[in-house]
């Protein structure tokens, strides 16, 4: 196979051509001439989907062979972005492409934009999921990523008259080509009902519990290839789709009712539709458990399958598996493992939960209260019966053990219980996941250290072993050379190839800092990328930017904690000055905001409306031009990041410290050559340790500050009448400057910040606006600018995923590599 270069297989120039052609003819039934952008997209995707399946079954077939040890990472979410860009560097065969389409007289890049973005996450923690699948292939682990096919992603913002419209996502309209359909992979999966018990009439008179369920919902796997940097490996993302079991009840359950059968068939469906765009928990949300049931029974049972096609039993299930639980949203796998050991298998509860002990390891991704997530016991046992029993089991035999290591303490035991019994009654997925779990870690240093102080503080001091931190990391296939070619061009002119996949080399950039020619040539990369945002701005935004201004960017999602509004202060501040005072000397900036607010979420909506209304103020006045001004970009999603990183000077990353668990955007924009003003918060502090604090821009109060504050008892009103300055920045915003005289847009907002301000920008705002200044002055020496730009991208390399991925591999999963040869 290794040599070939036919239309399925080749990875020259010719042969691309011609799979591609055959591609448009064989699958889309189109001849050149009449082939529509979406027709060329498909056929060049296809031809690469025909390179990554030879591959991926030479894959299956030696982990097969091998019964090679396999990682699931379990996740709600994946938040792949286009495939076919980061597929084509993934081969290798990027620039071959792009030369068979213009030999055809078609553009690249032209092609890349048709793609529909799967957007099957929210943010941070779906986009980390995709990351980490890119390393595993690249370190040829063998991996398993499983999830959920939505139907429909997160949702596609629009700005309306400056607030977010939420317009729903129909990723697979014209279908995926890179999703493989596996309908003979499929379960059906129980959902309600209630269960009976009943003594064996054998002589072991064992007790058999029988799950009766309301309804049954059939999960069919769909596949996608996912390929590594310049490896033969794809490992699988497997997503699972509802449907209706197969002939659904047309006699069985309601006879001869055929609309009635079909509605449940519709039902059925349902289930997998939409991802639920909140990271916040909000209780009452039924299908949000089901939907996390039912992908984690479909990838257990397939998982178990797997293993019985290798051994005879389950005894070693643990051996062979490692599950990943990104977050609690999967940590349903823990009674459910029980229930299919016990229930199905007939394994003694004792090895059974052993197993399932050795089996899962957990990441905590949030320290925000409201962010845990807790089930309404009542909810809760209507939809899983079963799984309730098992889980009172779980904490029943789990208290014993914190009753002997905590004698006679009560508090200690209603703290750590599996059910939480003040008040509403909940069940408490994180320490179902803990109690579970063989490991359990954070995202950056300081989330892991406030995890075993805080949020699981009892559970660390019970069991110290069972906790680490794993600093997250992004990968720099994707977020460098995909997003950012100009940049890792030069890269690889100065210290040679190979970095992408070893990015501690990085710091053979560090000479280069000093080398004036070099600093030239870097500020002309970052003005090409700037140049491309602005393109992108005017064609999304319809606002002109200038890309000689700074870029000083903040994309993420919208929420108080993360606060924009606190950007939004200073962008007023400046704005209030740069009017005072015209011969101000700053530095000229685009302030540049983008990001999703949950649907739900009335405080974030009205932050994007505060930026709109900013922006749209700030841009109509002449004396601002070429000074300030402001672009919410709408509808940020992996792609347009891959523009946005590229371009920016500047890395807002501003969170209340403590609040914020890692951060992995602040990551690609550091890769990307972007300076950061930051907290000291989430990786921000490990950003700061390996840049030194001469290259990144500190402020504000660190964790330690803002817990004495709130002990003290926080008055933020204090600070507005202590602070003339910040006094006139929020009254212009009550005074209804920024929306035509109407004072009660903001008025919530403006009461919130004076009366709770939980997240304290009142605390930090003169340490933020002084902090800005120092931030205008190095911008404006750009020689100095430029040094500290460099010295970042070489002080990268950490936080790299495959750094991230190899800490898991050796101190949570114990996996090894596996090679994959290309023979026939
Ligand atoms: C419970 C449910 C509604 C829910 C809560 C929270 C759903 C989704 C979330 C999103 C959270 C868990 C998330 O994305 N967290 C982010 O994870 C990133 C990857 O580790 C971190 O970088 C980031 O700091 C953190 O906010």
């Amino acid at each position: 196979l290794v040599g070939r270069d036919d239309e399925r297989m080749g990875l020259g120039v010719e042969a691309l051509k011609r799979a591609f052609l055959d591609r448009l003819v064989y699958s889309q039934a189109r001849f050149p001439e009449v082939a529509t952008r979406r027709d060329c997209f498909q056929a060049l995707a296809l031809a690469v989907r025909d390179r990554l399946l030879q591959r991926w079954v030479q894959t299956a077939r030696t982990y097969r062979d091998k019964g090679s040890r396999t990682v699931c990472y379990m996740s709600a979410e994946f938040l792949i972005g286009p495939q076919l860009g980061n597929n084509l560097i993934n081969l290798g065969i990027f620039d071959n492409a792009r030369q068979a389409m213009a030999e055809l007289g078609l553009d690249l890049d032209m092609l890349l934009d048709q793609e529909e973005e799967p957007g099957l996450g929210n943010g941070g923690l779906g986009r980390l999921a995709a990351c980490y699948l890119d390393s595993l292939a690249t370190l040829e682990i063998p991996a398993i990523g499983y999830g959920i096919r939505y139907e429909f992603g997160i949702f596609t913002q629009a700005i309306r008259d400056g607030w977010q419209a939420e317009l729903t996502d129909k990723w697979l309209r014209s279908g995926s080509p890179w999703l493989i359909h596996r309908p003979n992979v499929a379960f059906d999966i129980k959902i309600g009902g209630h269960t009976e018990h009943q003594y064996e009439a054998s002589a072991s008179r064992r007790l058999r519990v029988q799950w009766v369920p309301a309804k049954v919902v059939r999960g069919t796997a769909w596949d996608m290839p996912v390929l590594g940097y310049g490896v033969n490996t794809p490992n699988r993302l497997r997503l699972w789709s509802a449907e209706a079991p197969e002939e659904f009840d047309f006699a069985a359950f309601n006879a001869g009712n055929y609309y009635q059968a079909v509605d449940a068939e519709v039902l059925s469906e349902t289930l997998t539709k939409v991802l639920y765009p909140n990271d916040e928990m909000e209780a009452g949300q039924t299908l949000r458990l089901e939907q996390q049931y039912f992908f984690v029974a479909c990838s257990l049972r397939d998982m178990i399958r797997l293993q019985l096609q290798r051994e005879a039993d389950l005894s070693r299930f643990h051996e062979k598996f490692v599950v990943q639980l990104n977050d609690t949203h999967p940590s349903i796998a823990v009674a459910e493992l029980m229930h299919l050991l016990v229930d199905d298998y007939e394994m003694l509860w004792d090895e059974a939960w052993s197993i399932t002990q050795r089996t899962f390891a957990y990441t905590n991704h949030t320290l925000l209260p409201e962010a845990l997530e807790k089930w309404p016991l009542r909810l809760f046992q209507k939809t899983l019966p079963r799984h309730y029993e098992i889980i009172c089991e779980i904490n029943e035999r789990f208290l014993d053990e914190v009753r002997i290591r905590f004698p006679g303490d009560e508090a200690v035991l209603r703290r750590m219980s599996l059910i939480d019994e003040d008040g509403a009654r909940y069940i408490r997925m994180a320490h179902l996941a803990v109690v579970g779990s063989f490991a359990v870690n954070g995202v950056a240093a300081l989330h892991s250290e406030l995890v075993k102080s805080d949020i699981l503080k009892d559970f660390y001091e019970l069991w110290p072993e069972k906790f680490r931190n794993k600093t997250n990391g992004v990968t720099p296939r994707r977020f460098v050379l995909l997003a950012n070619p100009t940049m890792s061009q030069l890269i690889d002119e100065t210290i040679g190839k190979g970095w992408v996949t070893d990015m501690m080399r990085l710091r053979e950039l560090e000479p280069y800092a000093d080398d004036p020619a070099f600093r030239e040539k870097w500020r002309g990369i970052k003005r090409g990328n700037k140049e491309h945002l602005v393109r992108e701005i005017k064609r999304v935004a319809h606002a002109d930017a200038d890309p000689a201004s700074m870029f000083d960017v903040q994309v993420k999602r919208i929420h108080e904690y993360k606060r924009q509004h606190l950007n939004l202060l200073h962008v007023i501040s400046l704005y209030k000055r740069l009017k005072d005072n015209p011969n101000l000397v700053v530095a000229p900036r685009t302030v540049i905001f983008g990001g999703k607010a949950a649907p739900g979420y009335r405080m974030a909506k009205l932050m994007i409306r505060l930026a709109t209304a900013v922006a749209d103020i700030v841009g109509r006045d002449p004396a601002m031009h070429g000074r300030l001004q402001v672009v919410f970009f709408p509808n940020y999603n992996v792609k347009s990041g891959q523009s946005i990183f590229p371009a920016a000077d500047l890395s807002e990353q501003i969170s209340l410290a403590g609040k914020e668990a890692s951060g992995t955007g602040n990551m690609k924009f550091q890769m990307n050559g972007a300076l950061t003003i930051g907290t000291l918060d989430g990786a921000n502090v490990e950003i700061l340790e390996q840049v030194g604090e001469e290259n990144f821009f500190l402020f504000g109060m660190n964790t330690p500050e803002v817990k004495e504050l709130r002990r003290c008892g926080y008055r933020p009103r204090d600070y507005y009448e202590a602070n003339p300055h910040l006094r006139e920045v929020i009254d212009l915003i009550g005074s209804g400057f920024f929306t035509r005289g109407d004072r009660d847009v903001f008025r919530p907002l403006v009461d919130h910040l004076l009366n709770h301000d939980e997240y304290m920008l009142l605390a930090d705002f003169q340490s933020y606006i002084d902090c800005q200044e120092k931030v205008s002055e190095a911008y404006i020496d750009y020689e100095r600018w430029s040094r500290m730009s460099i010295l970042n991208v070489a002080r990268s390399g950490f936080f790299s995923s495959d750094r991230a991925i190899k800490e898991y591999c050796t101190d949570i999963w114990r996996v090894e590599p596996v090679r994959i040869e290309l023979t026939d």
